[in-house]
């Protein structure tokens, strides 16, 4: 054979489910490196993030998705029609379930949908470390897609610390890949900028320490980064809220909370870049962004 694309596999794989059962933490992990952001609060991830995983011969595209849930807002809708769309033309599919509790209507949210598919699908029963009745759980997953023609694969395991369990899901992936020339270019863990990464670490510290409804009241973007002779990365991020009054609370007493996000996600930024990071950051206010088609296109959700 002459032409190199003739001896690779490559495919995309989509990673879906309800909200905050471990979907990106499992992305993560399936990579080795650290590309979407991750929190115990539901509907962290917004808009779909691609994943690259490369050997010399195979190329995998995950495409990890916003948990599936029922909308309330614009935000809400825009983050199901990604799961959609990211469903449509994958090779495969993985289904994450939380194997601490039964099955909720969310869970047959996406039961329904995957049990349309026809590609093979790998349900992945995760943070197995907490469950206390595992095997129960996850005969009541099962069952939620009895009827499903396509082959089903099934993995129990835990997408936080369990390398080894995570490896088999991935080589079960590999094994699955159709023939065709790498999609993306080796090198690249994810398409994101590092600007849309880099906000999206700040997103998740802020997610981390706001509370009640406010971290979903919350966008953020970098508006420029630069980096100095001497290496230092400077980043200037805004924080979007929706409302005046949340300023002030994203700010908190003498800005210390604000300070607290900035210093969290400055340590991140500098773990995975190896460089000295600046982070400035501003909390702006966009009326009703979560509303609002024009503001949720500015934002990146588009
Ligand atoms: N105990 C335990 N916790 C886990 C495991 N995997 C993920 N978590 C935690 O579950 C929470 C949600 O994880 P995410 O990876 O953000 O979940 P997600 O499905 O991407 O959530 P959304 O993006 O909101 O839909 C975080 O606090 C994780 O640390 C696991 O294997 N065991
Ligand atoms: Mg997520």
């Amino acid at each position: 054979m002459t032409d190199a694309s003739q001896n690779t596999r490559a495919g995309f794989v989509a990673i879906v489910g309800k909200p905050n059962v471990g979907k990106s933490t499992l992305l993560n992990s399936l990579l080795g490196v650290k590309i979407a952001p991750t929190s115990p609060r539901p509907q962290t991830t917004r808009k779909h993030i691609r994943g690259i995983y490369n050997t010399d011969t195979e190329q995998i595209i995950f495409v990890d998705t916003p948990g599936l849930h029922k909308p309330k807002d614009a935000l809400g809708k825009y983050m199901n029609n990604e799961v959609h769309t990211a469903l449509a033309d994958v090779d495969a599919i993985i289904w994450v379930v939380d194997l601490r509790h039964p099955p909720t209507d969310e869970d047959q949210l996406v039961a329904r949908q995957v049990r349309e598919l026809r590609q093979p699908l790998l349900l992945v029963g995760n943070k197995v470390d907490a469950a206390k009745y595992p095997d129960e759980a996850f005969k009541l997953y099962r069952a939620l897609i009895e009827s499903r023609t396509g082959d089903t694969t099934e993995f129990t395991l835990s997408a936080q610390n369990d390398p080894v369990a995570v490896m088999d899901v991935r080589t079960s992936i590999l094994g699955l890949l159709p023939e065709n020339p790498f999609f993306f270019p080796v090198g690249a863990a994810s398409d994101q900028s590092r600007e849309q990464w880099a906000a999206e670490i700040v997103r998740e510290e802020a997610m981390k320490k706001l509370r009640d409804e406010l971290p979903y009241a919350v966008a953020t973007r970098v508006n420029s980064w630069t980096e100095r002779d001497d290496g230092l990365q400077r980043i200037e991020a805004e924080i979007v809220v929706e409302k005046p009054a949340h300023k002030g609370m994203v700010i908190g007493a003498g800005g210390k909370q604000l300070k607290e996000i900035g210093q969290a996600a400055r340590k991140q930024l500098e773990v995975f870049l190896s460089r000295k990071v600046y982070l400035g950051l501003q909390v702006i206010v966009i009326p009703n962004w979560r509303e609002d088609t024009e503001a949720l296109r500015e934002l990146g959700y588009e």
